[in-house]
């Protein structure tokens, strides 16, 4: 530096000025979901030094710290040269307290940043499901009841349920107790909705054991299978999963669904050129089946075949025809049919119920139904 006096006389002086490196700044932010087991990324690239000393993040200093009574191997931290970013897992929840500190080009090292992340518990699923208490056993279906099981198992934390394990235990010695049975597993396919078919009358207990998959991003490398939260119904009350197959006494108790019922009888009979609309009949008729279902009604279809070992009679008087479908003494059904009047062609189908005797209508009188006779046999057909 030089000066000069208003004599004009001049001096000049010198010192050397040491210009000190910028201190740089750290700072991260963190993605992921702080969770047991799941993916959190630390990232530090918001951190800066100066223009002419630019940060060196390859000598990034970062420190994760355990919240009291957590050992530091539940921290799991992505092995990679990449000091910029880290990529790491908690074993455990709790608080934990991570800082970064950064270094300039220089090696001129930042503050110490510091956040603390707290990392939940992940909760395990609810096993649920709905089922009856009661069913009968169905005739049509070789005797068997159908008991239908519902699942409503949930996470109350936003994860996934990827296994189902359905088991039943049945009362075989019929004193009330199950715990001297043994467990059999009904489906283990994950299925929501399983059916067990028996013809057992008598109780049958049921357990759904669940277990869930994340429903966010982990580093599979340190995940085992004991990670897997699981659940089942064991606490949810016993008469609340047990399920009684009785033999009489229709009473048929949906926890939630009440379903209408509806009997359905389908009769066919020699058809001759009729083949092709009879099997595409049994072609439809689970179809149809699953329609009703969806629509809450628990069909009672009953296919009585009359090709098969049921003979078929008929007779008439003035006003009638009449066919005995099972024999005339103790026929299965009898249908009935107008021959005049506004109502031709107008039929009623009767079904001889087996515990009195007595011939019930089960499709009224009106009922729009096609109908072909020939020397005998007969063919009906809804349209
Ligand atoms: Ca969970
Ligand atoms: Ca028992």
């Amino acid at each position: 530096m030089t000066v000069k006096d208003r004599f004009g006389l001049t001096d000049t002086a010198t010192k050397t000025i040491e210009i000190k490196p910028a201190v740089p700044t750290a700072f991260f932010r963190w993605t992921g979901t702080p969770k047991e087991n799941r993916k959190v990324i630390f990232d530090s690239s918001e951190s800066y030094g100066s223009d002419r000393y630019p940060l060196d993040f390859s000598r990034n200093q970062w420190e994760f710290i355990p919240p009291t009574g957590v050992p530091a191997n539940a921290i799991k931290i992505v092995t990679s040269p990449d000091l910029k970013t880290r990529q790491v897992l908690f074993k455990e929840p709790g608080d934990y307290r991570v800082r970064l500190a950064v270094k300039n080009t220089k090696g001129t090292i930042s503050e110490w940043y510091e956040q603390v992340v707290t990392v939940y518990p992940d909760q395990p699923p609810v096993a649920d499901f709905y089922t009856i208490k009661t069913i009968t056993r169905d005739p049509a279906n070789a005797n068997k009841a159908a008991i239908a099981l519902m699942d409503r198992s949930y996470s109350p934390d936003g994860d996934v349920i990827s296994q189902r394990v359905w088991k039943y235990r049945y009362d075989s010695n019929n004193d009330g107790r199950f715990s001297d049975e043994t467990w059999v597993t009904l489906e283990n396919a994950n299925n929501p909705t399983p059916v067990l078919y028996t013809n057992q009358v008598g109780k049958y207990e049921f357990r759904l054991s669940v277990e869930e998959s994340f429903g966010e991003e982990t580093i599979l490398e340190f995940i085992s299978s004991a990670d897997m939260r699981t659940g089942d119904t064991s606490a949810k009350p016993l008469a609340d999963r047990t399920v009684e197959v009785i033999n009489l006494g229709p009473v048929v108790n949906f926890d939630v669904i009440k379903k209408k019922k509806a009997d359905i009888l389908f009769v066919t009979g020699k058809l001759d050129s009729r083949d092709a609309k009879y099997s595409s009949f049994q072609g439809n008729l689970a179809a149809f089946r699953n329609i009703l279902s969806a629509n809450s009604i628990d069909a009672n279809i009953i296919q009585a075949d009359a090709t098969g070992s049921m003979e078929v009679t008929s007779r008439e008087d003035s006003s009638y025809l009449y066919y005995y479908i099972g024999g005339t003494v103790e026929p299965k059904y009898v249908v009935r049919v107008n021959k005049s009047g506004s109502n031709t062609g107008g039929m009623i189908i009767y079904r001889r119920e087996v515990s009195t005797g007595n011939l019930v209508g089960i499709i009224p009188s009106r009922t729009t139904v096609s109908r072909s006779t020939g020397s005998g046999p007969i063919c009906l057909w809804m349209t």
